[in-house]
């Protein structure tokens, strides 16, 4: 490695992206850059862990370990890594349908663990490496590949799943307002338990034209300038309702005093074992063969 870690080139990797030319995931690679710089660690101790889709292919233009792992599993795969390595600053990424469609049933499971990692999900309403088929955030109405007579389907609300089941920092952001995203992803990696970022990152290919990056900056309804501070959950759930209707950004809730980690839990009962347990070596003599 080399670089200063507060400078945002530093986790620039030479891999060129290979997404369609206005695809909103490069802002959000430029936000990720951006806020892994001011949270100033080196790359070795950082992973960047995603699913499979277009939006997953995010690791592999950064320069801290990566791994791009199979569809829907990105969770998993990131708690055991942090359940391994706690020291590790894990950051998480994936697409509508990697983290709501197959890796749905994940999701509850990361956040009631409350386990130290940030999910950022690039949420264009599409499968997008796939080709343009219904995702489980569509429109109820939109016409897609697989819904050429429109959506019969009412769309997952991915803030309000992850505020019911408990996620201690829920926000959304969009690479259209890009300093706001950079310090959502900050403020997420900062916050000390499960955090979740829904970024309405335009599909320019098969995304809806209503949410691509210029309708987008029209649209934008910050959660601040609403007087939302983000200490309430219940308000943050109620302002949650309007997904798909009115583009809000910022923390819809940050709990204001953070319960310990799923990490923090297993150190303190490894610390509280280890007290009246025997030497590990002479632990392992007891199955030693003797002659
Ligand atoms: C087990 C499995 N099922 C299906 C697929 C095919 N597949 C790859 S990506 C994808 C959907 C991608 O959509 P999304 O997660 O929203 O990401 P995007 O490409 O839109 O960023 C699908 C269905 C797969 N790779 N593996
Ligand atoms: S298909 Fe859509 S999501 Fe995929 S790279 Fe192209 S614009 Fe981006
Ligand atoms: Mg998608």
């Amino acid at each position: 490695m080399s670089g200063a870690c507060n400078d945002p080139k530093t986790f620039k990797s030479d891999l060129k992206p290979i997404w369609c030319p206005g695809c909103g995931d490069f802002g959000v690679l430029q936000a990720v850059y951006r806020a892994l710089a001011a949270i100033g660690r080196p790359t070795h101790e950082i992973a960047f862990i995603s699913g499979i889709g277009c939006s997953s292919r995010i690791p592999g233009y950064t320069t801290v370990y990566g791994f791009n792992t199979v569809h829907g599993r990105a969770l998993p795969i990131a708690q055991g890594l942090k359940t391994a390595n706690p020291d590790l600053l894990v950051l998480v990424a994936g697409g509508d349908g990697d983290g709501f469609s197959i890796g749905g049933g994940h999701v509850p499971h990361a956040i009631r663990r409350n386990h130290d990692l940030t999910y950022i999900v690039m949420d264009n309403q599409i499968y997008g490496l796939t080709k343009g088929q219904l995702s489980p955030t569509t429109p109820k109405g939109e016409t897609t590949v697989t819904s050429p007579y429109g959506s019969f389907e009412e769309p997952v609300n991915p803030l309000l799943y992850c505020l019911a089941y408990g996620a201690g920092y829920v926000a959304q952001g969009t690479p259209a307002d890009l300093p706001g995203l950079t310090a959502l992803i900050e403020e997420g990696l900062r916050y000390p338990g499960f955090a979740f970022i829904n970024i309405q990152s335009p599909c320019v290919t098969y995304g809806d034209s209503e949410m691509q990056m210029k309708e987008q900056r029209a649209a934008l309804r910050p959660l601040l300038a609403e007087g939302h501070d983000g200490s309430d959950r219940i308000k943050g759930m109620d302002l949650a309702q309007q997904y798909g209707r009115t583009l809000h950004t910022g923390v819809f809730y940050r709990n204001p005093t953070p319960p310990p980690t799923y990490d923090q839990l297993v150190r303190e009962r490894q610390a509280d074992q280890g007290k009246d347990q025997p030497d590990r070596r002479r632990a392992l003599d007891r199955f030693a063969v003797r002659h």
